[in-house]
């Protein structure tokens, strides 16, 4: 067996591990960030268990750390006493990013872990199996249930060579992007091998394992070997740690092959991570702002790099540099050994360790100016700014950049290897993760006026007659569906008020014409709902009376999610996508008896009478969700 079987077949309590099977695996860990963890865990309590079943859970606030009303300061309160109450581990506010934490104190090789954020693959460079997924499925497996998915393929990633001089982790990734694009990855997991694995640290495997997630990949994998104990030895838990490999002559279903090599500094152009290009190529491109940071590149070997290209020197002066550490960890120690010192002196604006920029909170980029960044995604308008133009790099790129003021190829500065050691023993100070409480009953929840409970829908209609609200094109984003940011993202735990934004930035008009026509559907493109698992990105819609989407294929955390909260994704092929228009009125005559008797569902133009047939292509347990009207109301009914 390859690294993934192994970790599925010894999770594997339903179904079959072959690929395109739905299967359902137990999870020892879950993770929770605050912007989709106050949802997550008002289902939790809404399933009335009084403890959590997972071997270990954690509740991290890294997203919603700006406090300019009392919205998010709310919410750290109410997730703080929802974590003591219900046996959950809670990272406070300035412990760091929770893919970053989570890797350096709890992740396992051999253990399932289950989060509420798409980047939840990260730890998969400790060989553990770790999935993104939306809030109510990850409550569930607080709750003890299994987690339901499609059998993946597995891709051999082969990594041959050694990178040379200013190449690194992070253009291993895009170069996988370059060759797989931002839909390739879906139903499947990279697994990374071959000869030059041995020599990728832990947080060069994690800038690798979670930027697999623009990939729309189940997730990724490295395994479990030498390099992993060194860094379990370093974070003091040598004994959390055991070897994983794949069997020697394990099979895979694809495999691709990377000379590291041949490879060169490489660049994601606006406004897709897929968008590749060779850094030297890009001509002379004048930059205003470079950020470093984001849980794809904000480690401590991150940091020290860029911040020994930018020692001694200045950064240009048309140029805002800001840098935001991963974790506490890495924060406290670059301040010890004066790493810190060095970025300050350059000229760096220091945030404090939590995803900041990168999902829009503050550091918008000025107007029609060029963002150099080390992240992992750069949407239209992510960043805050209207018509952004983002570029997604390494911390060496993004460093030699900032001192040059344009677009760089790091070999202009960078002409040998930087060599960033394994710290022998990284400084562990876990005063910052709140155990849960030895005296649960006494703890009283906190819940300040912003959370609102969450909307739950009645059972699918018999029949149904409702129009085109949206017509969208293809790799339609969540951030596209469900806008983040300083503004909007402190409405997280209020679905009444966030639902007001849904589309605002391809559609300010959309939230009013949904309501107004009191039930609807969206028609999208290829790869629907791609990017985060904010489950806001169908629970708003839900709210705002979308039944259904029709697309010509959908991102699977997305996809999951609509289910999840009853609105039925239906497939449709591009003649049938290229015959709607908005505003088309149709009629669903047997909904519910199609849903659950066929694998097809027919519907008619009103005005045409031309009819439709599509399928759905969802599993029995799905259809049943969706009966329902969701997930929840289907666990209770089965309860
Ligand atoms: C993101 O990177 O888009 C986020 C913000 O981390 C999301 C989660 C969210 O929307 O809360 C993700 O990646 O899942
Ligand atoms: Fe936070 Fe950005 Fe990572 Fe999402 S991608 S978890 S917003 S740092």
């Amino acid at each position: 067996m390859n690294v993934t079987q192994k970790l599925i077949s010894s999770h594997l309590v339903s179904g079959e591990m072959k690929a395109g099977d739905e299967i359902a695996i137990s999870i020892d860990q879950t993770l929770t960030q605050d912007a989709t963890g106050t949802m997550a865990y008002l289902e939790f309590e809404a399933m009335g268990l009084p403890k959590v079943k997972t071997k270990i859970s954690v509740s991290y606030v890294d997203h919603n750390t700006l406090q300019s009303g009392f919205e998010n300061a709310d919410d750290h309160r109410f997730l703080q006493t929802i974590a003591g109450k219900y046996g959950v581990y809670f990272s406070r506010p300035g412990n760091g990013i929770c893919h970053q934490v989570h890797l350096e104190r709890f992740s396992r090789p051999g253990q399932t872990l289950l989060g509420s954020d798409s980047h939840t693959p990260n730890a998969g460079a400790s060989g553990m199996l770790a999935i993104g997924a939306g809030g109510l499925s990850v409550a569930l497996a607080m709750a003890g249930e299994p987690f339901w998915l499609v059998m993946p393929k597995v891709v051999h990633v082969n990594l041959k060579g050694k990178c040379r001089a200013g190449v690194s982790a992070k253009d291993i990734i895009l170069e996988v992007l370059r060759l797989q694009t931002v839909k390739g990855g879906v139903g499947k997991v990279y697994e990374y091998g071959g000869e030059a694995v041995k020599d990728l640290t832990l947080p060069e495997r994690a800038t690798i394992t979670n930027m697999g997630a623009e990939l729309g990949a189940t997730t990724s994998v490295f395994p479990s070997d030498e390099q992993t104990l060194a860094f379990f030895k370093a974070q003091a838990r040598e004994g959390d740690w055991e070897e994983l490999k794949p069997d020697t002559g394990a099979e895979y279903d694809e495999e691709i092959v990377i000379e590291l090599d041949n490879l060169e500094p490489l660049i994601a152009t606006p406004s897709s991570p897929d968008n590749v290009e060779v850094v030297k190529d890009l001509g002379d491109l004048p930059i205003k702002q470079v950020c470093i940071g984001s849980c794809v590149n904000s480690s401590f070997a991150d940091l020290t790099i860029a911040a020994k290209i930018l020692k001694g020197k200045k950064i240009h002066p048309d140029v805002s540099l800001t840098v935001s550490p991963g974790s506490r960890q890495a924060f406290q120690m670059i301040a010890e050994n004066g790493v810190l010192a060095d970025l300050i002196s350059a000229g760096a604006r220091v945030l404090e360790c939590s995803c900041g920029p990168c999902i829009g909170m503050g550091q918008a980029p000025p107007t029609g100016s060029i963002t150099l960044r080390t992240f992992n995604r750069n949407f239209p308008g992510r960043s805050g700014t209207v018509n952004d133009r983002s570029y997604l790099c390494s911390p060496m790129t993004a460093a030699v950049s900032a001192i040059t003021g344009r677009i760089t190829d790091p070999r202009e500065l960078v002409k040998e290897t930087i060599e960033i050691a394994l710290p022998e023993r990284y400084l562990v100070d876990d005063s910052l993760i709140v155990p849960p409480s030895d005296e649960a009953q006494k703890v009283q929840i906190e819940r300040g006026p912003n959370i609102k409970p969450f909307p739950v829908k009645g059972e699918l209609e018999e029949s149904l007659r409702t129009k085109v609200v949206l017509k969208v094109g293809d790799n339609i984003t969540t951030d596209d569906i469900m806008p983040a940011g300083a503004k909007i993202l402190p409405l997280r735990s209020n679905i009444p008020a966030i639902s007001e934004y849904v589309f605002s930035k391809v559609d300010p008009e959309f939230p009013g014409r949904a309501k107004s026509s009191g039930s609807g559907i969206v028609l999208g493109g290829n790869n629907y709902g791609q990017g985060s698992s904010r489950e806001h990105a169908a629970l708003a819609p839900m709210y705002l009376g979308i039944k259904a989407v029709l697309a010509k294929s959908f991102a699977r955390i997305h996809k999951d999610n609509l289910v999840n909260f009853g609105i039925l994704p239906i497939t449709v092929d591009a003649d049938v996508y290229d015959l709607l228009e908005q505003d088309t009125e149709v009629e669903f005559p047997e909904l519910a008896k199609e849903v659950n008797e066929s694998s097809v569902i027919t519907f008619a133009d009103i005005k045409t009478g031309n009819k439709y047939s599509a399928e759905h292509g969802l599993t029995r347990r799905q259809r049943d969700v969706i009966l329902a009207g969701g997930l929840l109301n289907y666990i209770k009914g089965k309860k």
